[in-house]
């Protein structure tokens, strides 16, 4: 069970009722998006600026919303509690939809599918059989941890705040091996000049944008927004500038 589920169900339960609606959010002109801006190319930081895939969706969104998006950068695991405490509208940070995360928060129909990726150092683990009995680095709070427990057992998965440091750690040799989304993964073996090595994909998920339980309104036009940027090519455009290829869910 993901550590953080007590809390966010109080979140829920406590915070959603003051979620600001379709209308307060047109009026006030501005969706203010979690996001945790260390996942290229997902959501990241060159230099000052936020880029990434998601970045790009989430305005595209906005702009079809009518409104200007303000992006607010948090670790990981306090995007879903910050977003039933009402810290921002909507979470675009390429959450697995879990039925666990859906007791939280709403999720929008997928905005891409992917899955969780093995990675290691050259000559290392490439294939679920063979990851047994090592250690296996990943993200905190993220559903990667809950599926390398299945596979290694919990004591042997380690957890870091960020994924660079979950790379870092591989890199140095504290680890075995990592498990990390399959575009972040193929991202860090480009970087790696030949020292790591793609291994199999161990699950597969689809990924969500979230707002907070029982916000409707939002949830309904950020699903209409996605159908018409998927519909106009604003989508594929998007998802080709970082994957050279569409990502959605087929
Ligand atoms: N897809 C994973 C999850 O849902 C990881 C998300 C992002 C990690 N920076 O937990």
């Amino acid at each position: 069970m993901n550590r953080f589920l007590p809390l966010l169900l109080g979140a829920a339960l406590l915070g959603s009722a003051q979620a600001r609606t379709l209308a307060e959010i047109k009026k006030a002109g501005v969706i203010k998006i979690g996001t945790n801006a260390e996942f290229k190319p997902f959501t990241y930081f060159e230099g000052m600026t936020m880029r990434g895939f998601e970045y790009d969706l989430g305005n595209a969104i906005a702009s079809q919303l009518g409104v200007r998006a303000q992006w607010v950068n948090q670790p990981f695991d306090n995007l879903l509690i910050g977003l039933n405490g009402d810290r921002y509208d909507l979470v675009i940070s390429s959450h697995g939809i879990t039925p666990e995360r859906q007791k939280a928060v709403d999720f929008s129909a997928p905005h891409y599918c992917s899955g969780g990726m093995i990675v290691a150092r050259a000559g290392g683990p490439k294939t679920a059989a063979q990851l047994k009995g090592k250690t296996v680095a990943t993200q905190v709070g993220t559903t990667y941890v809950g599926q390398i427990a299945k596979v290694v057992g919990t004591k042997n998965v380690r957890t870091y705040p960020n994924n660079a440091d979950a790379l870092q750690a591989l890199r140095a040799g504290r680890v075995d091996a990592m498990v990390n989304e399959r575009f972040y993964s193929l991202e860090a073996l480009k970087a790696s000049g030949g020292k790591l090595q793609q291994g199999d994909m161990l699950f597969q998920e689809k990924l969500g944008m979230a707002v907070a339980k029982g916000n409707k309104t939002l949830l309904g036009a950020v699903n209409t927004a996605l159908k018409t940027v998927q519909g106009n090519g604003t989508y594929a455009k998007i998802s080709k500038t970082y994957f050279g290829q569409d990502i959605r869910c087929r």
